[in-house]
């Protein structure tokens, strides 16, 4: 049985071990207290008719015990949490630096080497990692639950956090503060390599080809890289949003009562601008992909949602 998340940063044992200290010794006291309580009740109870309680004054020996023993399991618990706490909010210095960016409702993640990914952070494993975070909206709170790090985005503000990852794997992201609509949507991915991996991944080589594939394999290939999967299917199915499937071409009803039939200005807005012309019947948690998607790889979808006939 998994009492907690998988163990995958240098924080993640320390959280649980203040994590477990704190539950072994409430439980401790709860055993012992309760225990107590209802053996006190049963040699304690009303015997007979007209019982008197005896008038109890207090013990100064037992008050002093039951005080300083809590007062001293408190220290230890504030200062024990306060050393692992002050680990996690000093970074190190040779920390490699990624910068996050939240939106309603998507994760941007920019590299010293000027790429740019969405909802998806590669990280090298064994290295410091420092995140330096800013919200484009409201509040946006990056959670990933085996790293054992939370921290809020917030608007005009950088806040930052850090971890180094000691497994290569794939790890859940959150957005842990309700942001609106689409907060649900808001997830992503912490992918760690190794750090040949990531040499290779940084350089970019299959970034590049990506360019030279034709426009609708491009598109192909976004629908998923880009996370739209998460909301649009493509065999006609309804997820968050309206399939893709016939899409083209197609006459689709707005939320204002109009009518639009699809084409490309009309597919661009859509990504540009989701909420311009909302379609008739879903929610406004589209993200917009302005900044996100060039002019290319919009073209390349629209390529796409031509062949999906
Ligand atoms: C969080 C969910 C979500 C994601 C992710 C998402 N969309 Fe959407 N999308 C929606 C919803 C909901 C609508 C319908 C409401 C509206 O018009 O904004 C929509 C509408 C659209 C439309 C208009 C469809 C129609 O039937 O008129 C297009 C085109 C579109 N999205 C493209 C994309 C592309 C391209 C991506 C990925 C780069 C993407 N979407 C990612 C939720 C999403
Ligand atoms: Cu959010």
């Amino acid at each position: 049985m998994n009492w907690v998340p998988e163990v995958a940063s240098n924080l993640a044992s320390k959280v649980d071990a203040v994590l477990w200290f704190i539950t072994v010794v409430s439980l401790v006291f709860f055993i012992i207290i309760s225990f107590v309580l209802v053996y006190f009740a049963i040699r304690y109870r009303r015997r007979q008719e007209n019982e008197e309680t005896p008038y109890i004054t207090g013990s100064h020996v037992l008050e002093t015990i039951w005080t300083i023993i809590p007062s001293f399991l408190l220290i230890v618990i504030f200062a024990y949490g306060f050393v692992v706490y002050k680990d996690m909010r000093t970074p190190p210095q040779d920390s490699l630096e990624i910068t996050v960016t939240g939106k309603q409702w998507l994760w941007l993640f920019a590299y010293n080497t000027g790429k740019t990914t969405l909802n998806e952070l590669y990280v090298p494993e064994g290295r410091p990692i420092k995140l330096v975070m800013k919200s484009d909206d409201v509040l946006h709170s990056f959670y990933v639950p085996a790293f054992r790090v939370k921290q809020d985005l917030v608007g005009g503000m950088y806040t930052d956090l850090w971890f180094t990852p000691t497994k290569a794997g794939t790890y859940e992201l959150f957005c842990a503060e309700y942001c609106g609509t689409g907060h649900s949507a808001m997830l992503g991915k912490v992918i760690v390599m190794s750090p040949q991996e990531y040499e290779k991944w940084e350089k970019g080589e299959e970034e590049k080809a990506v360019s030279s594939l034709p426009p609708a394999e491009l598109g192909k290939k976004l629908y998923t890289e880009r996370g739209c999967n998460a909301c649009h299917s493509i065999d006609g199915s309804t997820l968050v949003g309206p399939t893709w499937k016939g899409l083209y071409g197609h006459d689709v009803d707005l939320q204002d009562g109009t009518k639009v039939t699809v084409n490309e200005n009309y597919i661009r807005e859509s990504i540009l601008e989701p909420q311009a012309q909302l379609v008739k019947g879903y929610t406004p948690t589209m993200p917009s992909f302005k900044g996100v998607l060039s002019d290319d790889e919009i073209s390349g979808i629209i390529a796409y949602i031509k062949t999906l006939k």
